[in-house]
């Protein structure tokens, strides 16, 4: 008996900080401010909230404010009534607001355009105020994001100076979901998108899935899968994309599809899809009409083409401008776009395949609609954990060119490991392109200042699904949070992006903060090192690309093989793409054509990327290549072990639920790392014949054992 009571007693005291949570909550929590001596400063300045518009946009923008604030301040601030008061939040643009109106901010608001907002401490009517002012309802949401966001990092708000827009206008995601609610690619349950209950029942995490959108300034989803199904198209759908599309719209989301290029056929019951026919340009006038007629303000399409057996136009002898533009004049009438994917290439092209893309796009380049982007993945390959950017940035001057980066960790450990994606993005968005001479960035192309173009977009492949957790993995959140944070301001660092989700999402503590956010900002490097050191690239699994496989070899065709892009022998390893091999180094503009040509200067990084290398060729650290690729391989193991050790330090800072699953996730990265650098390693030894140094831990199993392991349902796939 008495053994029970206790265990009653212990069972009623767990304390706080345990208590389970699912993460669902991602970076919007607010969780109470525990600082006095900032609680204090922050409830003096703020003493009550002015929502002056009444759109559902400022309805979202009001509850969001109070609730940011309940949250933070740990007390209810209340609305303001007809006199507004020493402290006011007040949130407006100069046609809601009176008061605003009279400020005369209209110089200000200028700047801002259509989407951006001023966060400014002021005097209204003779009262302090927090003004958060805009030109439209959306602006003033993202500006109560922006103010929120202040309040959570712990910021003064007393003077209060914020200017802000963003860099590029179209900030999408791409769901490569089915709809049987499987998604390709996809670590995170199935997906959101309840194909077969809409438009009836409206899952609230739409709702959710929207204001995290907003809150991070993303602005556009595709809902389904670029490998896509024409019955999407049908009305049965279109009932139910109008409806998510209500739901989003008052977030400012807007919904996009793909389009698959054979739909006149498969739906419209036509012969062709030859774009050059009228009938079939009539279809898609006719099908497009109808799109807009159940979404008004539908964004437009998205394609695959002629890439990976999706159809297109070259079917018929088309080329991709003729493809694009087709639908370009569908949609254009309606103010709709076209994101026509670069992401091509052809198993027949006896070109490296780096270089297709490029060989095909370049010389469309002023023939495409005014209202067509060319959508470009970061790198010429795909999505690969470290790439060079992609030598078709810069490369069109006529055509507007948008970014497309993978947030679902397809090739970088997929649901589980820690890989903080931001340092890839913002290596790629700060290399510089040299199109028109030193300091052409890529973030330039695609913010549309090198060659002044007004369309600007940038498309994210989403990492959201069913999981409570929405990404599938705690850590995965900030890739979500890094994407949107980055598609506002290109040239935001990856560093202060990953203190503001650390501050947001996990704790506030300084003696927390600083070793996670190290974890974070190496993670990347480790998932290079134990995956693809040195410049080695796509030697994942075949299919599913969970686990290493670079001994992948035949099957239906060779550049879907791992010894296509390793070119591994007993001369040495890597892909010979300098000017005496494919070549590829020729797509990029002087000087980097020549640093990436030249064994002596190709950045260390990208050494077997662009170059075939031999075994005993001497690197910079004076270990021959063998011996410095053991090393990376065991670097990327030993980063791994250390990100798990800072973690296994760190319980008690946050609930023992996300705690747990981060803890597991990094002991599961930490064993996989280990099984990348041995497999790897002893595969590669098949070639170089050479021991694997000493010093190193020597692989548990044979490479027979790593070769025969299959995942048949690895998800994803
Ligand atoms: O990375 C590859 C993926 C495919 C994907 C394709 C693409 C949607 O393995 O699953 O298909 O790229 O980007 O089209």
């Amino acid at each position: 008996m008495m053994r029970r009571c206790l265990l009653l007693v212990a069972f009623l005291f767990v304390p706080l900080a345990s208590q389970a949570d699912d993460g669902y909550d991602l970076w919007l929590r607010y969780d109470p401010i525990t600082n006095e001596a900032l609680l204090e400063q922050y409830r003096s300045v703020i003493t009550e909230v002015c929502v002056t518009g009444d759109s559902p946009t400022f309805a979202i923008a009001g509850e969001e404010l109070l609730r940011g604030l309940q949250g933070l301040l740990a007390t209810d601030v209340p609305l303001c009534g007809a006199e507004i008061q020493d402290g006011v939040v007040l949130i407006g643009t100069p046609e809601s607001s009176q008061a605003l109106a009279a400020l005369e901010l209209n110089n200000n608001l200028r700047h801002v355009g259509d989407q951006g907002y001023i966060v400014w401490t002021l005097t209204v009517d003779g009262k302090r105020a927090t003004v958060i002012a805009a030109n439209t309802d959306i602006g003033v949401l993202y500006g109560v994001f922006h103010y929120l966001r202040i309040l959570q990092m712990g910021q003064p708000i007393d003077r209060l100076s914020v200017i802000d827009a963003p860099g590029i206008d179209r900030r999408i995601l791409n769901h490569w979901d089915n709809l049987d609610r499987t998604v390709e690619r996809g670590y995170a349950g199935f997906s959101l998108w309840d194909w077969h209950r809409l438009p009836d029942y409206l899952d609230p995490r739409y709702t959710d899935y929207a204001r995290a959108n907003a809150s991070i300034g993303i602005n556009g989803t595709v809902l389904t899968n670029v490998n896509a199904n024409a019955t999407a198209l049908t009305p049965l759908y279109l009932e139910k994309v109008a409806a998510l599309a209500d739901v989003f719209r008052p977030y400012g989301i807007q919904v996009y599809l793909t389009a698959r290029f054979s739909a006149p056929i498969e739906i419209g019951g036509l012969g062709t899809a030859d774009p050059l026919d009228p009938a079939v340009a009539e279809w898609w006038k006719a099908k497009t009409d109808e799109i807009y007629s159940y979404v008004p303000d539908f964004g437009g399409f998205l394609v695959k083409a002629n890439s990976e057996g999706q159809p297109g136009p070259q079917d018929y002898d088309r080329s991709h401008a003729d493809g694009a533009n087709m639908l370009a004049d569908a949609v254009g009438p309606h103010g709709g776009i076209v994101m026509w994917r670069a992401f091509v290439y052809s198993n027949e092209e006896p070109e490296d395949r780096a270089k297709q893309a490029y060989n095909e796009f370049v010389p469309l380049d002023g023939t495409f609609r005014d209202n067509v982007l060319i959508q470009v993945k970061n790198g010429a390959i795909d999505f690969q954990p470290r790439e060079p950017f992609h030598p078709l940035f810069g490369a069109m001057t006529e055509t507007p060119l948008m970014m497309e980066f993978q947030i679902t960790k397809e090739y970088l450990g997929q649901g589980t490991h820690l890989a903080y994606l931001a340092p890839m993005y913002e290596e790629v968005l700060e290399a510089d392109t040299y199109a028109r001479g030193e300091g052409s960035l890529v973030a330039e192309v695609i913010d549309g200042t090198l060659y002044h173009h007004d369309l600007t977009a940038i498309a994210g492949v989403s990492n959201i699904g069913t999981d409570r957790n929405w990404s599938g993995s705690i850590f995965d959140q900030a890739n979500w949070y890094a994407y949107g944070r980055l598609a506002w301001s290109p040239r935001l660092g990856s560093e202060v992006i990953a203190d503001e989700w650390i501050r947001m999402t996990l704790s506030r503590d300084p003696a927390f903060r600083g070793p996670v956010k190290e974890m974070m900002m190496t993670s990347r490097e480790a998932v290079v090192d134990y995956m693809t050191p040195l410049g080695l690239h796509h030697l994942m699994a075949r299919g599913h690309h969970y686990g290493p496989g670079p001994w992948v070899e035949g099957g239906p065709r060779a550049d879907w093989t791992s010894v296509y892009y390793h070119r591994a022998d007993s001369i040495g390893v890597g892909f010979d793409r300098t000017s005496s091999g494919s070549d590829a180094v020729g797509q990029y503009f002087s000087p980097v054509r020549e640093q990436f040509d030249n064994i002596n200067t190709v950045p260390e990084e990208f050494l077997l990327w662009f170059h075939h290398v031999p075994w005993d060729y001497e690197m910079p650290s004076g270990r021959i290549l063998w011996d410095e690729l053991a090393y990376r391989y065991d670097r990327g193991v030993q980063a791994a072990r250390a990100m798990q050790e800072t973690w296994n330090g760190l319980e008690g800072y946050i609930d023992d639920g996300r705690y747990e699953q981060i803890k597991a996730f990094l002991a599961i990265q930490a064993n996989e790392a280990v099984w990348w650098r041995d497999s790897s390693l002893l595969y590669f030894q098949t070639f170089s014949g050479r021991p694997i140094p000493e010093d190193i831990e020597q692989p548990a199993h044979t490479l027979q054992y790593y070769m025969s392991l299959r995942f048949p349902y690895a998800p994803g796939n």
